[in-house]
């Protein structure tokens, strides 16, 4: 071959190499989790949502948004069409709640009491998330 050929042929691959590594840079851009602070509606309460999908490279609960405040009275609001299994049984067991979710009865309410973290996890524990509390 000639030298012009080696040439292309390592520009190509250099591209190729560029192109392979600039895409792993978007994929690493995708946040873990977001927070965002829920806003109290008219009804005084909270509204979250609760559904399943992918965060980050895995898939799990995903709760938006995910920060209230205390002493106000919480909505969460579950996807039923993409909890499956055992996902929809619904556990929050610092506040005694369990629930198996449907698509007619879907809603968990609940008054956090306490500043802090409160786990909500699916019946076998596979699925997790966490609800962040503040004054
Ligand atoms: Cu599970």
């Amino acid at each position: 071959m000639k030298t012009s050929t080696y040439i292309i042929l390592f520009i190509v691959v250099i591209g190729l190499v560029w192109i392979y590594y600039s895409g792993e840079e978007d994929a690493s851009e995708i946040p873990a989790s977001v927070s965002a602070y829920a806003t109290i509606s008219e009804d005084g309460y909270q509204n979250l949502q609760l559904s399943y999908g992918k965060i980050g490279y895995s898939f799990n609960y995903i709760l938006t948004p995910n920060t209230v405040k205390v002493n106000q009275p919480v909505r969460i609001i579950a996807d039923a069409s993409s909890l499956r299994g055992c996902y929809r049984y619904i556990q929050i067991p610092s506040y005694g709640i369990s629930k198996f979710i449907t698509s007619s009865d879907n809603i968990i309410e609940f008054t956090p009491t306490e500043t802090g973290s409160i786990t909500i996890t699916c019946s076998m524990g596979m699925g997790v998330t966490k609800l962040t509390v503040e004054e």
